[in-house]
This record gives C-alpha cells, structure tokens and sequence, in this order.
C-alpha cells in the first residue's frame, strides 16, 4: 500500500508509468533498438558500444559487457581500404599453402610417419599472410623488430613462405623434419636452438607462448622505463590455437596485459573451432566463451566471424533473425556444416524461418555453403589487424573463425581427423591444385613439387617490396650485441675472504646481489625476479634501494612508508616483483635473458624462487628458455629435503637437481658457501655476456646460517667443474676415505669427518662436490671418446684426474636423492657410497630430518666404515659396533618407503 502511495503520479509524458508491459520508458528502449538497427546496417556491435558509452555518459553506471552478438565486431562500413593488391596476394598465398602442404607430404610419402601438419597452417594462411604483407615489421635503423609467435605446427607455412622469399632452398623443404641428414634440414617446429637465424621463439608446446608474448611485452616497457629501448615500441604478436587456450598458461595471465595497459601486444586466436581430437567446443561456442574471458580480463576483443559474403545477408536481415540464428547454433553443428554439402548449412542456419531462408534464396547450394568465415576474407582480417594497432591502452585479441584443413578437400576440411593428415590422395591433390590455381599441370601434380614464381614475376617483385617496405624478413633471429665487460673474479674478494658472522648461501647471494646492483659496469643490466618471496629470501632491502617496476608508479602512500625499507614502487623500478607466478617470472626471466637477440641489448637476470616451485612446477618454460638460447640465473632458495625444515612434503626440495640434469644448456650448481656462489656468478657473467655462450644457470641457495670460510687457494677450477678438495683428513691414521658433499650437510661431512679420525682410526678428506651434472657430463664425453678412438691415447676426465690417485672407499651425502651424487658412480674408482634424502619430507627440525633420511654426520660415519668393511679393511662388526655407538637405530624405517 505504501509503495502504491510513493509512486509518481502518472502523466502523459511520464515515461515511468507502468502497466503490464512494464514501465513505459521500456517502450521507448525498444523504439531505440529499432531505429539503432535501422541506421547501424543491423550490425549490432557499434550499437551496442555506443549505447553503452551514452548511458555511462549519462552517469548510469553500466557493469562492463562481456559479450556481444555472434557478428564481425567491425562493422563494414568501419573497415579500412584495403591497401594491398589483394589478388596477387591471393595467388602468393595459394602458392604458400601449396608448398606447405607439399612438404609434409612430401617427407611423408619417403619417411612413412615422419609427422607434419597441413590442416592447422591451411586454416591460417589468410591471418598469416595479411600479416606478412602488412603489418609484422623486422628490424631497422629506428625500429627494434617485431616479436612474432608464430603456432607452432603451423610452421611449413612459415617455410613456405620462406621459400619463395628465396630465404629457403627447395632441397631444404624436401628435408622437412629431417635435421641429420645433410645438414640442411628444417626443424619439425619453431626451435632456436636448432634453427638460430631463423627461428626466435620456441612456441610448440601450448600455452607457453601465450604467456611468454604478455610478459615480453611487459619487459618491453621494462626496458623502455629503464632506458634501453627508444621511444618507438615493438608489436608483439602471438597466434594462438583455439585448443590451446584450454592450457592454464594460456589464459592465466591475461590480466596483466590490461592491467600494465600492454597495448604493444596483439593476440591473434584462430578459432577453426577443432583441437587435435575433434571440436573445441562442439557443444559450445569457443569464440563467445573466449570474447567473455578477454573482456573478463579487460582486453580490447575484435571477433571476425564472417567474410564480406555475409555483409548484404545481415544487412537484409532486418528483424536480426540471422543473427539470433547463428548465435544459437553450436560449434560442432558449425564443423558439420563445413564438410556437408550446401543444403545443410541452408537449412541449419537459414531454415528456421522464412524470413531468413530468402536471404538466401538466390545462392545456389555450394554458393551457401562456400560463404566465408572472416578468417578466410583478408579484408576483414586486415580490419582486424588495422583496428588492433590503433587501439590504446590496452591489448587486443582478435578471434577469427576459420575452418581447419581449408582448401584439402573432402578427405581434410573440417573433418574430424584433419589435424593428423599427412597425405592427399591424386584427386585431393589435383582439386587443391585447381582450387588454388597453382601452375602445375596434371602428370606432375602426384609428385607434389614445390612451385616458385620467377624473380622477375609480378608475385615475386610484389612479395619482395612489401617485405623491404616493412624491413625485411620475418621470422630473422640475429644476434647483434657487443660482448659486455663483466666484473672480475677480483671485484668479489668480499666474499672470497669469509665472514665472521653466521650467514646462509641464500643470504650471501642476496649480498652479492646488491653488490651487483651498484656495479657501475652492469649495475643497471641487472634484472632481480621475484614471486612474492623476497622478505623469504632477506631480498626486502632492495625495493628501498632500486625499486620496483610499477608503470603507474605508486599512487598510494605505502603503510611502511615511515620505514627506512618500505614497499617502494616506481616507473622505472628494477625489481620485477611478480606475485605469486612462477610461470609469469620464468616468462620474465626468458624475456630478459634472450634480450641480447630481441632487442641488441644484454639484461642479467637474477629469478630466486623457491626450488620446490622452479624446475618441478614450470619445467616446461625452463626447456623453452633453454631452446630459446636463454642467458641468466635461475636462483633455487630454500633448497635441500632436510636444510628446509619444517615446512614439510610439498616444499622440502630434494629433486630439483634431477630435473636440472635434464636440460642441456643449464649448468646446475649445489654450493656450500658463499665464496662458491660468487665464483660461481662470476664465470657464468663471463661465460655468458663476455663469451658469448647460450647457457643459463640454475644454483641452489640454502637457509641454514653458519660462519662461511675464506676460499682455499687454487680452487676456482674445481668449484666451476664441480668437485674440489676442502678438507683433508688428519695424517697418520690406518684407514683412509673420501666424503663428496654439497650445500650445507659439508657441516656434517666435516663433523663425520672428526668422529672418523678420532674414534676410528680413519683420515676422511672432505670434498666439495658443487656440481654432479657437470661432472658427469664431462665424464661422458670422456668415455664416448675413448670408445670412437680406442686405439688413440684414452682421454681422462676430469673426475677421473682428480679421484684417479686416491685411494680408499668414497661416500657421498647430498640433501637431493642419492640419484643426484650416483650421476658420477661409474668413475668413481672403486665404486660410490651414497647417502641422500629419497622419499617425502617432513615437517620437523634439521637435525631430526637428517637422521630421518640418514644423512647426518653419524649417518655418513657407519656408511664410511661400512664401506671400508666392504672393501675387507675393516670387520664387518666394526661397523656394528659404530652403529650402536653411534646411537642410530638399524631397524628404523628407510624414508623412501614410508
Ligand atoms: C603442451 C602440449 N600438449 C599437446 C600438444 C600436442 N598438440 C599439438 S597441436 C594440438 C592441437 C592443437 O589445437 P589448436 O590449438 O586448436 O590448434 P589448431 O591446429 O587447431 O590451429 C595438440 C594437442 C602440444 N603441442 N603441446
Ligand atoms: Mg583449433
């Protein structure tokens, strides 16, 4: 009743009076769709926008939109002249798609399995192309080079087009996956590490590139803030799956790129709407669920949907019928209409109404269902491409459908089983051939050769002037960078000479960081990569002293902002503090460590994370980085199954080594002092800014405080190949022995070493053994030598120089598993002892791990007699004795099993 009361008074021109309707101001909302649809050509999308923009101006504050009719976001009235020639572009793109398919089945039909794919770059030849001939710029004078991912099965393509650049020779096409044999193959996949002229970024594995692209175009504007980039920015561009947006990676950071306004980076998804084993979505739409997580996210979304076919059908269809049609029909019902003849398509899209069967009454079956998808129409796809340039503030993507295997024919288009075509049978072949009109008659056409139009043919000279219009080729990775004059082994005799305090590695890093930091030689070049740890790591100081990156600056007053140390952010900060994504700071890391090829320009990135969550958790960006030739330190804190104690099974390390001796180009290092870190540090600076050498550096840091000694004389060697002497035992006792040790359980090795000389009549000398894998490695080539050259003079390995002279039984103990310090076993003279920290962690103190896991210094005392008892020195019931003096339980469980 009161409501009743408090209601306007009704009136003529009160639009709010209501009624079964609703109010009558709803009325007037529908008078304005209709005359927005009457003046906007029936497209929807700029009604949509501007009606939104009005509202808002209005001040009604509208939520933001996230999605928008199944339409071409680009009206056409909207979209540029075309600036190309588009029919000799069509004819240079026929011969491409020609060529690319050529060489899968070329190398298929000799080496039967030999893989490729034809369907993926078949349904983005048109995206592709529009690019190459328009918009992706290499590099000049005053213009640093697009950043290009391409897919990465999509790359006969990218040879293809090579070819008839005359980049590529055609017996390289014919060597297509086949990298051994005479040395000019061309790898499977975009590989810098195989391909390192061409090739710039690793992109197969899906959803790395997705990311990677959004933190590159971040550290492009890290580096402009920070003074090494000039004012013109480079594009970077990533074409991504549909499928592959399924990846976590792929998605998971998107919000970044509208947060950082990363309007340098452009995202191009080709929705053929299949993945490897059929649709992407058959029972969805990929193209409005991904519009809605862009927009989510707040990036600009341009959705090319339909080819200029379709414009006159939208703009008959004046109720928006069709519209409403094609925005209810699912994907897979879309795929189907793909490989049905015309009448399907007539009846699942037009059918449902008479209105819009007439639409299209006056095309013939095959004209319905040859309508083109907008990724197929390079008038919209250069729209796209156009309109995403221009847009500022933040990225775009643009989502263009295609159809996967466009152009194979019946046996691939669109089918189901087109991802995993290899081969077109004669009449697939000649069709495709007629279809694409490439000059091949018909007695060659089963042989698929490869065709090239003469230098002196209009394609040619067209194709060639629109790429030195545009700066050359694409994809050209070059490496032109002056070697950088790192600090000298002398500049670190601060931490050669020890400390009287008690320190830990990780502390001793963090040290040498800051010193780094000031250098006045490669001061700036550094680049500290945080996840959200550096108060774990003692890193905090450092946001008071050189910043963190934060393009907006800080537009708050920090709440320790009193403090000497506060939380500074800063427009050209150093520190990229990442939160909590290790795959965003690898991504970080990658971008920064290949600068040197990206930009001319040699960064030194230091990324300290927790090693439970490095090579474990984003092992696959690790592979990439190393593909991609990456230079830097990956920094594994915490480190070590007993020295991290209490925080248990998900965070006590005991593996990351394993996994580092996986990667070929990184050197894995397990340091036990601060003077080993910084030897360490300094040769990989040398190793890598000055020598030029495509590695990349993965050490262990410890939390476990303890006075670090002054450095031996003479052991830098040992410390960068991996084993070294640190202590000898004492003279004059009967036995002798070796303990192998690394980080800090040296500690207990040494105190091993004590109980041994003192209680047992044995002289341990202690060593360091700082890197397995290297030393392994080394041992390899060794061997692998000697086998191919068993008549010539046996080369000795390393390990083996300096083992090879000693005498009695060795043990090693490491807080990684045994398999860590067993990497060496087989040239250990007489045969390796291992204690290690196989199994789970736990939650408890270091000294109760230690003896959990049976690496303590009691530990490695009974496995030193026992293994001088195995070698018949000693009685066995020595040993026995030790165990019970010792007071180590024999029957407790072993960790690995419980
Ligand atoms: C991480 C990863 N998982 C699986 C694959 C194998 N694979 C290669 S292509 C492909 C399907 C790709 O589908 P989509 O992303 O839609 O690309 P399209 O070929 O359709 O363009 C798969 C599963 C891979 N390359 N990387
Ligand atoms: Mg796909």
């Amino acid at each position: 009743m009161k409501e009743e009361k408090d209601k306007p008074e009704p009136s003529p021109g009160n639009a709010a009076d209501g009624g079964e309707n609703g109010p009558r101001w709803l009325e007037h909302v529908q008078f304005v769709v209709e005359a927005a649809l009457r003046d906007s050509d029936n497209h929807l999308i700029p009604f949509y926008d501007k009606l939104v923009a009005r509202l808002r101006e209005s001040g009604i504050n509208i939520p933001a939109i996230v999605n928008t009719p199944y339409v071409n976001t680009i009206a056409p009235e909207d979209e540029p002249p075309y600036p190309g020639d588009l029919e000799i572009e069509r004819r240079i793109r026929s011969y491409i798609r020609w060529n690319a398919m050529a060489m899968v089945v070329n190398a298929n039909r000799d080496l039967h399995g030999i893989g490729g794919h034809i369907s993926t770059y078949a349904s983005s030849a048109t995206l592709y192309e529009v690019a190459f001939n328009h918009f992706f710029r290499a590099r000049t004078e005053d213009y640093p080079a697009d950043i290009v991912y391409f897919q990465g099965h999509a790359s006969p393509g990218v040879y293809a087009r090579a070819f008839l650049e005359r980049r590529i020779h055609d017996s390289e096409l014919y060597n297509f996956r086949q990298e051994l044999g005479n040395g000019n193959g061309l790898s499977s996949y975009p590989h810098p590490y195989l391909m390192p002229a061409f090739w710039e970024f690793p992109t197969v594995s899906m959803g790395l590139s997705p990311i990677m692209s959004i933190y590159q175009a971040r550290f492009n504007r890290y580096l402009r803030a920070r003074g090494f980039l000039g004012a013109e920015e480079p594009r970077v561009w990533c074409f991504v799956g549909d499928g592959e947006t399924d990846e976590p990676e792929s998605l998971g950071s998107l919000t970044l790129g509208a947060r950082e306004n990363l309007d340098n980076l452009i995202w191009v998804v080709n929705c053929n709407l299949q993945r490897l084993d059929g649709p992407v979505r058959g029972n969805g739409k990929i193209i409005q669920e991904l519009e809605s997580t862009f927009r989510g996210a707040g990036w600009n979304v341009i959705k090319v949907i339909w080819g200029a076919d379709w414009d006159p059908l939208f703009k008959a269809d004046r109720r928006g019928l069709l519209v409403q049609r094609l925005g209810e029909i699912v994907d897979g019902a879309f795929q189907k209409m793909s490989v049905e003849p015309g009448a399907y398509a007539r009846k699942m899209a037009f059918g449902q109404h008479p209105e819009t069967m007439e639409l299209v009454n006056h095309l013939t079956d095959e004209e319905v269902r040859k309508l083109r998808r907008g990724g197929h129409d390079p008038r919209k796809v250069y729209a796209a491409y156009h309109a995403a340039l221009g847009h500022k503030g933040v990225p775009t993507v643009i989502l263009a459908k295609t159809i996967k295997g466009y152009g194979l024919g019946e046996g691939g288009e669109g089918r189901n089983v087109t991802h995993q075509q290899k081969a077109l049978n004669e009449k697939e072949l000649r069709e495709f051939r007629s279809r694409f009109q490439i000059p091949i008659n018909d007695a060659d056409v089963v042989n698929t050769p490869f065709y090239r139009p003469d230098e002196d043919s209009a394609e040619h000279r067209y194709l060639m002037e629109r790429r030195q219009a545009l700066g050359g080729p694409v994809p050209h990775r070059r490496v032109e960078v002056a070697p950088l004059d790192v600090p000298a082994p002398g500049d670190f005799s601060e931490f050669l000479k020890g400390s009287r305090s008690e320190v830990s590695t990780t502390m001793a890093f963090v040290r040498l960081l800051s010193t780094l930091l000031r250098s006045k030689q490669i001061g700036r070049r550094i680049v500290p990569i945080i996840p959200d740890e550096a108060r774990t790591f003692g890193m905090d100081p450092l946001f008071r002293e050189v910043g963190i990156y934060a393009p907006k600056g800080q537009l708050y007053e920090p709440v320790d902002s009193s403090s000497l140390l506060y939380y500074r952010e800063t427009k050209d900060g150093q520190i990229l503090e990442e939160g909590i994504t290790e795959a965003g700071a690898m991504s970080s890391l990658i971008a920064a460590g290949t600068a040197y090829a990206t930009h001319g320009v040699h960064m030194i990135p230091f990324f300290i994370f927790y090693s439970m969550f490095g090579l474990q958790r984003i092992g696959d960006l690790v592979w990439a980085a190393a593909d991609m030739r990456t230079r830097g330190f990956m920094l594994g804190a915490t480190a070590g199954r007993t020295t991290l104690n209490g925080e248990g099974l998900q965070h006590q390390d005991g593996h990351s080594h394993i996994l580092a001796s996986t990667v070929p180009t990184l050197l894995a290092y397990d340091p036990a002092f601060a003077y080993e870190v910084a030897v360490i540090i300094q040769d990989g600076m040398r190793r890598m800014y000055s020598e030029d050498e495509d590695i990349f550096y993965y050490l262990t840091l410890y939390n476990e405080n303890y006075t670090m000694p002054e450095m031996p004389e003479g052991v830098a060697d040992g410390i960068l190949k991996g084993l070294y002497r640190f202590r000898r035992g004492d003279e004059g006792k009967t036995h002798k022995a070796h303990i192998l040790c690394s980080g800090p359980l040296i500690h207990h090795a040494l105190r091993a070493q004590s109980i041994l000389s003192d209680r047992y009549d044995v002289s341990a000398d202690v060593w360091s053994a700082t890197s397995y894998k290297l030393l392994r490695n080394d041992a390899l080539a060794a061997r692998r030598w000697n086998m191919l050259h068993p008549e010539a003079e046996a080369r000795v390995s390393y390990l083996e120089s300096v083992l090879g002279s000693e005498t009695g039984p060795f043990v090693a103990v490491s807080d990684y598993m045994r398999i860590v310090p067993d990497q060496i076993a087989p040239w250990v003279p007489g045969g390796l002892m291992t204690l290690g920290t196989d199994g789970f962690g736990r939650s408890d103190t270091r000294s109760g791990l230690r003896r959990f896991f049976e690496v303590d210094a009691e530990t490695t005392v009974i496995a030193t007699l026992y293994a001088l008892a195995l070698q018949g020195r000693l009685p066995m019931d020595a040993v026995s004795k030790a165990i019970r003096n010792l007071e180590v339980n024999p029957d407790k469980d072993f960790p690995f099993l419980v």
